[in-house]
């Protein structure tokens, strides 16, 4: 009889044991999620938008600068859980290549598509300072449009900070031929560029620089200058010349492969969160044009946005 009860209750414990760690399984743990800061406006603001998503649903969340290529082995290893803004042309291939060496996950595609491009601003076009622009063809006829005090007698392009894509544009200068007529200066920082945008407008010059979309810089208009199409491989570090343009491209999200399994609720909302070009703008403009920070703009973005991202939670 002894022996019976005993079995009898190890039965019944081990049913209740099951059902406890099967709860256990479905309750996100109290370790922090941690979310990467890079150096673009929308980036940081979405960081914080996304943790205060992930602290209403009674998560911990933990911030940490961190460089934009080297993010993705980080999330492969670990220390970082998610990436929310994979652009397609910068990041792509770090994305891919952690992905593949194991440990990071796909985590879904915002809505927004994306371009990472040189360009002008909207009245370089209006203004005809470069007939024929936005055709790259075009730069060929006046280089002496967009040189400045450090451009050695050439044409500028002021790229982005080299932390995002390294040589890409100073390879696809030479490979298009163009080595003679331009130059490839990078800028300390997106503010360097939207400062520098800023005056050639006050002075009405000609001006080249590497932009995005979505940016604040949508609400204005900004001209990406056509270059020869994107193709898989036309790259110099996939096997091509370098001499294509950005790819017209796809905005991912990337998570470290146990997030699913440590925090299955906040994994699912993530797994929904989807921004559109709208949203991105606003985010990275509420920091750009109205001055505010990063967490602030964040706090409000969600304060008035609640028919955006409380479905993701759903
Ligand atoms: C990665 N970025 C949006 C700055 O091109």
């Amino acid at each position: 009889m002894k022996r019976l009860t005993t079995k009898a209750a190890a039965a019944a414990f081990s049913v209740t044991f099951a059902s406890i760690s099967g709860q256990a399984l479905a309750a996100d743990s109290a370790q922090p999620i941690i979310i990467p800061t890079h150096n673009w406006s929308s980036q940081v603001v979405m960081a914080y938008v996304i943790g205060g998503i992930f602290e209403s649903m009674g998560n911990n969340v933990e911030y940490v600068p961190a460089d934009s290529q080297a993010v993705y082995e980080a999330i492969r290893n670990g220390d970082v859980t998610i990436s929310h803004e994979v652009w397609q042309s910068s990041f792509g291939g770090a994305f891919y290549n952690a992905m593949s060496k194991g440990g990071l996950i796909d985590a879904g595609t915002h809505s927004a598509a994306t371009l990472e491009e040189m360009g002008v601003p909207q009245y370089v076009i209006d203004d005809n300072l470069c007939p024929g622009l936005p055709d790259w063809e075009a730069l060929k006829n006046c280089p002496e449009v967009f040189a400045t005090a450090d451009s050695e007698g050439k044409g500028r392009w002021l790229e982005g900070p080299q932390s995002w894509h390294g040589d890409l544009m100073p390879v696809r200068v030479e490979a298009l031929g163009l080595g003679d007529l331009y130059t490839v200066k990078f800028a300390g920082s997106a503010d360097a560029i939207w400062a520098e945008l800023a005056s050639a407008k006050k002075e009405g010059r000609g001006i080249i620089t590497f932009n995005w979309t979505p940016n604040f810089t949508d609400a204005e208009g900004f001209a990406f200058i056509e270059f020869p199409g994107y193709t898989e491989g036309c790259r110099v570090a996939d096997g091509g010349d370098g001499s294509c343009g950005s790819p017209k491209g796809w905005l991912k999200k990337a998570a470290n492969y146990k997030f699913p399994k440590t925090h299955p609720e906040a994994y699912k909302t993530y797994s929904k969160i989807s921004f559109s070009t709208k949203d991105i703008g606003q985010m990275a403009a509420l920091v750009d044009v109205d001055k505010m920070t990063h967490q602030d703009a964040a706090t409000a973005w969600l304060a008035a946005h609640e028919d955006v991202w409380k479905p993701f939670t759903q």
